[in-house]
């Protein structure tokens, strides 16, 4: 049985969202207008006034935010409340550059509560559960945002935040956790440590986990639920637009679910800025149309993904998005040709290895080199030098089909690669070091 939290509108008809998004955009941008003059100056600049907005067809006509504006007015130059309504900032982990600074009223935290709440109930969630957030505590949004939505469905929620692996398994035992909710490479590091200690499927509790923050593909997917004899759901969403919840999957697992009462999606051409006709992939750009304090407008993610409003089995009538292909700075381009780590990952774990891997990317004599680093598991390693280079050979045949272009293969003993807690660590591009 499908499980909501917000049915009537999370299976609420098209139009009726649409017109609930449009009411709230005219209210947004006119808020935005009023109290952000960095965002005012950007739509004088474009020549665009609240009396031109009165629609979602509108959203066009609107000044794009990207990440460039963010530093620029950091640390709160986007701020839209007086400080004295703020309750909580979170922040981005900021590898490159400055971090994000994202600010939240008490009203702005509900809201993104509720998002949680309906991704734990499209899990199977309810006030039965006993739900593990390992995701990290902190300035990170995981922990904190999985946690408030734990609460307002009722479930018991498990404060872990992330680390002391075999102490989350023990508590997942002792507890008798059913949902899991961390990153999918934590997750998979999770089920490999029960593994080990001698656990099956079917002695742990768990039956569904929540795992989003970083892409993964469909195969770790399968490979999670196998080893924890679970469903694996993706939850998405980022800092800037709240933290996790902003789509999440339901029993379909096909897409994720955008909270649209929420947050407008577009896609975008990421060159030319030119919003794509459905189905197409694209940047995803989004407007949050009830965030009192931190307002983003046509703000674009950099995520590569396409959108669909087919028909869901589940009943949801919100538009869903694809697994992002992952980001677009993410994106390689080695010797002039585009290469999702996604996909290399697709190759690894399609023949037989688990995701543990890193990909080395350096230049040569002015040329680009990629070397996929992957363990062997444990039941694939042994001293038949024969064995490994015929494994060696296949994984760079199937390399090449997919991306276009040679790999080095470097496979590697079990237990080499650093294993995960949060977002692992997928590229070394030492070009750029
Ligand atoms: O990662 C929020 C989050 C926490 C989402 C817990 C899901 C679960 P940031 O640290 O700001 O926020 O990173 C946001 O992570 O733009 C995507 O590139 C990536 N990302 C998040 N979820 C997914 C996902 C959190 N399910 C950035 N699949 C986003 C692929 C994801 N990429």
């Amino acid at each position: 049985m499908e499980h909501y939290y917000q049915p009537e509108i999370e299976c609420a008809p098209y139009e009726e969202i649409r017109k609930i998004q449009s009411e709230k955009l005219v209210k947004q941008v006119k808020h935005v207008w009023d109290n952000v003059p960095y965002y005012r100056k950007k739509m004088e600049e474009k020549g665009v006034t609240p009396d031109d907005i009165k629609s979602v067809d509108d959203l066009h006509k609107l000044p794009f935010l990207s990440k460039a504006d963010l530093r620029e007015t950091y640390p709160d130059g986007l701020l839209a409340v007086p400080k004295d309504e703020v309750v909580r900032i979170h922040s981005t982990s900021g590898t490159t550059g400055k971090r994000v600074i994202a600010f939240y009223t008490q009203h702005d935290i509900d809201l993104w509560e509720d998002c949680c709440a309906r991704a734990i109930m499209a899990a199977g969630g309810t006030n039965e559960d006993v739900v593990q957030v390992s995701y990290g505590y902190g300035l990170f949004t995981g922990g904190a945002g999985l946690h408030g939505g734990s609460h307002k469905v009722g479930s018991l929620t498990v404060p872990m935040s992330s680390g002391n692996t075999d102490r989350q398994i023990m508590f997942i035992k002792d507890l008798n956790a059913t949902i899991l909710c961390c990153t999918p490479s934590y997750a998979a590091y999770l089920g490999e440590r029960m593994h080990e200690l001698g656990y099956g499927p079917n002695d742990i509790p768990l039956k569904a986990g929540i795992f989003g923050a970083e892409a993964w593909s469909e195969e770790m997917r399968q490979s999670i639920e196998k080893t924890m004899g679970i469903k694996a759901f993706d939850i998405y969403g980022l800092t800037e637009l709240s933290g996790p919840g902003v789509a999440f999957e339901c029993s379909a697992q096909h897409g994720m679910h955008i909270n649209e009462d929420h947050f407008i999606a577009e896609i975008i051409d990421p060159d030319s800025g030119e919003v794509l006709p459905e189905g197409e992939q694209g940047e995803l750009v989004f407007t949050a149309v009830d965030k009192e304090a931190f307002p983003m407008i046509r703000y674009r993610t950099k995520d590569i993904c396409r959108l669909s409003r087919e028909k869901c089995s589940c009943g949801r009538t919100h538009v869903r998005m694809a697994k992002p292909m992952g980001r677009s700075d993410d994106m390689l381009i080695i010797r002039g040709v585009n290469v999702f780590p996604s996909e290399i990952e697709t190759v690894l774990l399609n023949n037989g290895y688990a995701a543990n891997y890193q990909i080395v990317v350096d230049r040569v004599n002015n040329t680009d080199t990629l070397d996929v680093q992957v363990e062997m598991t444990p039941e694939m390693f042994n001293d038949n030098v024969g064995e490994i280079e015929e494994r060696q050979k296949k994984l760079m045949a199937d390399l090449k089909s997919m991306l276009g272009i040679k790999a080095k293969v470097s496979l590697l003993a079990p237990k080499s690669i650093a294993r995960s807690e949060g977002k692992a660590v997928r590229v070394v591009d030492k070009r750029k070091i």
